[in-house]
């Protein structure tokens, strides 16, 4: 099917009137929307919106022209470093990805909320610890946190839509330190941290349930809200929530750490797909943290549920607390633009993207002009809009999934062309299209999300590859486009396959990064082993001990390369086992494993770092644990024998 049959059949043009704000103009005046009614049979178009074309039911296949060869810009040689470290999100996968960019050569998985037999993570006692039985996740977001916006190399953030948690990483260690439960919450989506000081990260809400959800009130939608929750960046702790009605999506901070945003995609609070679609207005909604901050301090809040956490009830209308400001249509991303001036809040369902004016909010919080008022463009980008980047020129770039393609757009060219009839200033802002291969989600560019963007590299995270790489069976790698945006023209340069599903990326300057080569032994999870050294009365750093409570056995032994200090210990039929290493060696990148054969116990050490795993002996014999990392040439003799006696 054809573009212009797509259109036709999928969308209709209406009159935009905006009764209740009738105070601000539109630019366009008809718009393309798409509606209920038409995307109502998404499941027969989803594989025209897909732009496949199936024929009796036979696979889509399709001769995709190979994108011009502009391979050598991405092209880092052997030996040299990329310029920037990017931070992926890994979608069901759980876990966090580092690229470098621009080779987006991977670099490293960061296990988060997922099991990974490679690290032992969600089977060592801290990760056990920190994941609490659950070990699938679905993570969408990553951010670093910030200091005078830009990133401080502190931490990393990312959050889990699965089972509303939020964890963070240490970007010394690059491993996760903590991992916090929001309540009242259900699919956890947007996240962001303020970008003045590590402050709040605040996290979305995505799916309202009833409040409290407790088992009752499935069929009174209508008393269903969903939280906008603050979390200490520092202390992992959730300070304080707001309710509010309507689902959030994505989240955005300001750069004063004066307000935080969230999408509202169903103003119309229903709970099937048809009825969310109904109003041709959402909202960006605006949360004023000084005036929740006073309201937390002077206790005009409530609890929900067995959380203790304290809530501001922000439902149903606008209030000092949160602002609803009117943009169409089931809107998606909301992203800052590096000066901090804009919020550019992307219309999924209407092919455009509501420009917020921050400076006007103050205004529109004291009821001096009407939230609608705070958009002050809202350029018609293609259809589909969902994220928005930016690079240093003043230029902004959405992704656009109907479409494919990545549209540049001059925000200066959009705010001066919005409410003027002339149609030619409104296309005079739209700079360029450049198709991506194929149904891009998000997209970000380099630095994009600090006040120090770079306007070099942009990355478009397509949600499908189609036959772009190998076959490898049913399911396809995504495309991870990246394109040089340094020049006029947008360049595609290079085709990166990922495993799904990364949602979103950081790119990050490198200097910005300061990782140890080191265990520092600071932190929750040394701390821990300090803990359980103390109370057996061992030195961790030597210990060579055995120490028996009732039914456990905690075995302390240090790794060297190529011995284990302990080269064989005996345990009875039934013990609890406790195997604590500490890595001794203290030579970069030097890691060592412990592998207990016929156990399901295999956990890695990294050089000056102690971790642990605990199981339960259950059958009589003489096995063999080893060191399962390549670390000496006597790397296959660093073992030793367990005996479990009756
Ligand atoms: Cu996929 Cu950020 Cu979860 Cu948009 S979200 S695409
Ligand atoms: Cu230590 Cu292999």
């Amino acid at each position: 099917m054809s573009k212009e049959k797509l259109n036709e059949s999928t969308t209709s043009t209406e009159e935009q009137t905006s009764q209740e704000e009738n105070g601000s103009s539109n630019n366009v005046g008809r718009r393309t929307f798409l509606t209920a009614s038409s995307l109502a049979g998404l499941g027969v178009i989803g594989s025209q919106l897909l732009g496949c074309e199936r024929k009796g039911g036979a696979p889509a296949v399709r001769t995709i022209p190979a994108a011009a060869g502009h391979a050598n810009k991405s092209h880092v040689p052997p030996g040299k470093h990329d310029d920037y470290y990017g931070f992926w999100s890994g979608g069901q996968s759980g876990e966090i990805r580092i690229l470098g960019v621009p080779s987006m050569r991977e670099l490293k998985r960061i296990p988060v909320f997922n099991a990974d037999a490679a690290t032992g993570w969600g089977f060592t006692d801290y990760s056990k610890r920190l994941l609490g039985g659950v070990l699938t996740g679905d993570t969408h977001h990553v951010h670093l946190s910030y200091k005078d916006g830009t990133y401080d190399g502190r931490y990393a953030y990312v959050n889990d839509k699965a089972s509303a948690r939020l964890a963070r990483v240490r970007l010394d260690t690059f491993e996760v330190d903590a991992i916090v439960s929001l309540p009242n919450s259900n699919g956890t989506h947007g996240i962001f941290p303020q970008r003045h000081k590590t402050g709040y990260v605040f996290t979305n809400s995505e799916f309202r349930t009833p409040m409290p959800n407790n088992g009752t009130g499935m069929d009174k939608p209508e008393t269903y809200g969903a939280m906008h929750t603050a979390v200490d960046g520092e202390t992992m702790q959730v300070k304080w929530q707001v309710l509010v009605e309507g689902n959030m999506d994505l989240c955005a901070t300001d750069y004063q750490g004066k307000y935080s945003f969230a999408t509202c995609y169903n103003s119309e609070g229903a709970v099937t797909l048809e009825k969310m679609m109904g109003n041709e207005r959402d909202h960006l909604y605006v949360f004023n943290i000084e005036n929740i901050e006073k309201a937390v301090k002077a206790g005009k809040t409530i609890t929900v549920g067995t959380s203790k956490v304290p809530v501001v009830d922000a439902r149903g209308k606008d209030s000092a607390y949160v602002m609803r400001v009117p943009v169409p249509k089931s809107p998606h991303g909301v992203n800052i633009d590096p000066t901090g001036r804009y919020a550019m809040v992307s219309g999924k369902l209407s092919p455009t993207v509501s420009v917020v004016d921050i400076s006007k909010l103050a205004a529109a919080f004291e009821g001096k002009i009407k939230p609608r008022d705070c958009v002050i463009a809202e350029p018609e980008v293609g259809l589909g809009p969902l994220h928005t980047c930016f690079d240093n020129r003043g230029n902004a770039y959405t992704s656009i999934f109907i479409d494919s393609v990545i549209t540049k757009w001059s925000i200066a060219k959009a705010i001066e062309a919005y409410g003027k009839k002339d149609k030619k200033a409104a296309t005079a802002a739209i700079l360029e299209k450049l198709p991506v291969h194929f149904q891009v989600g998000h997209t970000n560019a380099s630095m994009s999300e600090t006040k120090d963007a770079d306007g070099k590299w942009l990355i478009a995270l397509c949600k499908f590859s189609k036959d772009r790489f190998l076959n490898v069976g049913l399911l396809h790698p995504e495309n991870d486009q990246l394109i040089d945006i340094s020049g006029a023209k947008m360049e595609l340069v290079h085709d990166g396959p990922t495993y799904p599903e990364p949602h979103d990326c950081v790119v990050v300057k490198k200097d910005l990064i300061r990782p140890v080569k080191l265990d520092p032994r600071t932190g929750a999870q040394y701390t821990l082993y300090q803990q359980w050294a103390k109370e057996d009365g061992v030195d961790l750093l030597t210990a060579n001990v055995i120490k028996r409570k009732k039914g456990l056995v905690r075995v302390y032994m240090t790794s060297k390369a190529p011995k284990f200090n302990t080269t064989h210990f005996t345990v009875k039929k039934g013990d609890t086992v406790q195997i604590i290493v500490t890595n001794q060696d203290n030579v970069e990148d030097l890691s060592h494993g412990f592998c207990m054969t016929h156990h399901d116990v295999n956990f890695l050490v990294n050089a000056r770092a102690t971790n642990s795993m605990t199981f339960v002996a259950k059958k009589e014999g003489v096995f063999w644990y080893y060191c399962p990392w390549f670390c000496h040439a006597l790397h296959l003799e660093m073992r030793g024998r367990m005996l479990v006696t009756a």
